[in-house]
């Protein structure tokens, strides 16, 4: 049996605290191992950031569409037909050649689940989570994301309800481009805002 006491001792590794939680939720019957499988599956295969990338390519096609997503993102978003966990207070963030959003949970790993899917590793990092608030500019640095002195930079901690999508900038030279070939341009890291979209 699993010692409930593993799942919060602080000297066990993520990752074996969730397995203990997962064997102790299962040993007790409060979930059963299908579940848990078809909710991996889901969020691994079905959603994932090539939602956030429909958003995106919409609101870069569409200025109503757009205007509606800054003003409500929930509804915006669910109107696509993304909803559920982690994305029930939506709220949409745009880049501008003067404004630069990133997001971060400082507290755990809060993410927008309908959107993004699950966080990668490097949100959850403790190092990325403490430094993006700190020296958001060296971050952004080391992701290739260089902002001019006078980009104003916003970094948004998902510590609440909220949630944020970032909707970056479009990028040159994509003017005759479809929604499907935009949104194949748009990554999970210019969602997050350590990335910008790099022109085709
Ligand atoms: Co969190």
């Amino acid at each position: 049996m699993t010692d409930l006491r593993q799942t919060a001792d602080p000297t066990l590794s993520p990752a074996l605290r969730v397995e203990a939680l997962e064997s102790l939720l299962l040993e007790r019957g409060l979930v059963d191992s299908a579940t848990v499988e078809t909710f991996i599956r889901t969020y691994e295969t079905a959603v994932g950031p090539m939602n956030g990338a429909k958003v995106v390519a919409k609101a870069w096609s569409d200025p109503e569409y757009r205007q509606w997503l800054l003003e409500d993102g929930t509804a915006a978003i669910a109107s696509l037909g993304f909803k559920g966990p982690q994305g029930e207070h939506m709220v949409v963030l745009e880049n501008s050649p003067t404004v630069h959003n990133v997001v971060v949970c400082t507290l755990c790993s809060c993410y927008p689940w309908p959107v993004l899917g699950l966080p990668p590793s490097w949100y959850k990092d403790p190092a990325y989570r403490s430094r993006v608030v700190k020296e958001p500019r060296a971050v952004l640095a080391e992701w290739g994301t260089e902002l001019g002195p006078d980009v104003e930079l916003r970094v948004y901690d998902s510590s609440s309800e909220v949630r944020y999508l970032v909707l970056p900038e479009r990028p040159p030279g994509t003017e005759s481009m479809s929604e499907e070939e935009l949104a194949a341009l748009v990554t999970r890291d210019a969602m997050v805002g350590v990335r910008k979209v790099a022109a085709p």
